[in-house]
């Protein structure tokens, strides 16, 4: 049985820094108290491009070679936006008591006695090495460009996942092989599997993902290892290659609001008939959503800051009102009331008010007209409005103030509401 510590998607960067780098940290503590024999980092170790002189660089090169003095190492390429090609070669070189496996294109590598890796050079290996303890099976992020240069656009996401079925159905002799020695063959990838779901609780249901957990289980690994989603999810499933189980392991912190459940690492068990895998939950920062229809309410703000404290949160305040009120939105007072939160992101969203055009009103001869075509503009009743009007005409203002000052009922004007607002409010929203 071999235990691995599966980390995916820390995103190092400037923006996450603090919170990739302490949960990270964390993580790679537990890992290390637990004794395990190898670590993966299944992709997205970086947010976006990093300067070599970039904090964010020198925090996760520290971090892993902390990992490296502990045990073999895997690195995945992750998404090319977050992980530009070549990220990963300096781990390369990262030296350490034990190395560091790059996985930067498709292939197998062995996990050997010493904890050394060997690599399949090509796809596949032809004949597994003497001796190994696991194999290991990579398939990084596909370059959905390549394949579309060579397949044209329109196919391009249906071929990827035809090829990667493909390419995994193509593992699976070679991990039946292992099995029957009693090696344990485990997948690492990055990529969408159908059906998912994301950190914000949305189902991935489309054509254009890389997996099924069909295909994934049909490549005969006992495990998955995967990265890209953030939040942490496994499947399971008992066939002839035993036990299997794929599962993501998550982002390693907290870097967006609305992200829901524990974010952390995997501890995984897998022997060459199964596969189990154990979240252990990292220290994630806590977001707050306050949500307001209409102004927000200070009061309620404050009792609900009272109530469930904010203390180190990442409180996130949203709010919808209509144009004329944006002005009266008090965001000193709001920031005030969650003065004890690590951070605050305050985000109004304003219902335009749209005014209709009665089109060619201005050159209408008559003021009855003209009464007409507004009233049809804005769905109001003309019938009391050119009642209004003719008595208008023909009273004067004096008289008609008078009988409504008195009360005097008047029998020629029809009972019926004046219309007053006449603005029409569009339900598109904008920020
Ligand atoms: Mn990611």
């Amino acid at each position: 049985m071999i235990r691995i510590a599966h980390f995916s998607d820390l995103h190092y960067g400037p923006k996450n820094l603090t919170e990739a780098d302490h949960c990270f940290g964390v993580a790679i503590d537990q890992a290390i108290a637990r004794g395990v024999d190898v670590a993966v980092l299944s992709g997205d170790s970086t947010d976006h491009a990093l300067d070599l002189h970039a904090p964010s660089a020198e925090r996760l090169v520290t971090q892993v070679r902390r990992l490296a003095d502990h045990c073999p190492v895997l690195m995945l390429q992750g998404t090319f936006s977050h992980e530009p090609p070549g990220t990963l070669s300096i781990f390369r070189a990262l030296g350490g008591r034990h190395p560091v496996h790059v996985a930067d294109r498709i292939g197998q590598v062995c996990l050997m006695p010493g904890g050394r890796w060997q690599s399949s050079g090509a796809w596949a290996f032809d004949a597994l090495p003497p001796g190994l303890l696991a194999l290991f099976s990579c398939v990084p992020t596909v370059n959905k460009a390549v394949v579309a240069s060579v397949v044209g656009a329109a196919v391009a996401a249906e071929a990827v996942g035809e090829q990667l079925a493909a390419l995994l159905a193509g593992f699976a002799p070679v991990h039946r092989r292992a099995r029957a020695t009693g090696v344990p063959s485990i997948g690492v990838s990055h990529g969408t599997v159908y059906g998912c779901l994301t950190e914000h609780g949305v189902p991935m249901a489309g054509f254009d993902h890389e997996f099924t957990t069909g295909t994934l289980f049909g490549a005969e690994a006992q495990a998955f290892l995967l990265g890209h989603i953030h939040a942490h999810q496994g499947w399971d499933q008992e066939s002839h290659a035993g036990r299997q189980r794929i599962a993501y392991a998550g982002s390693i912190g907290r870097f967006h609001h609305g992200e829901a459940g524990d974010k952390g690492f995997l501890l995984w068990e897998v022997d060459a008939a199964s596969a189990v895998s154990t979240l252990h939950p990292t220290p994630a920062r806590r977001t707050i959503d306050i949500v307001f229809q209409g102004k927000p309410d200070l009061e309620s703000l404050r009792t609900a800051v009272a109530e469930q404290g904010v203390a180190g949160a990442h409180v996130r305040v949203r709010w919808t009102v209509c144009e004329e009120d944006r002005h009266g939105v008090d965001r000193a007072a709001i920031e005030e009331a969650l003065a004890s939160a690590e951070d605050v992101k305050l985000e109004g969203r304003i219902v335009p008010i749209v005014r209709t055009r009665a089109a060619g009103i201005s050159q209408m001869a008559s003021l009855a007209q003209k009464v007409k075509a507004w009233a049809q503009a804005t769905q109001a009743d003309e019938i009391p409005l050119l009642a209004c009007l003719a008595e208008l005409m023909a009273t004067q203002p004096q008289d008609i103030a008078t009988r409504v000052l008195t009360g005097e009922p008047d029998e020629d004007l029809p009972s019926a509401e004046m219309p007053g607002e006449v603005d029409v409010l569009e339900t598109a929203v904008h920020d």
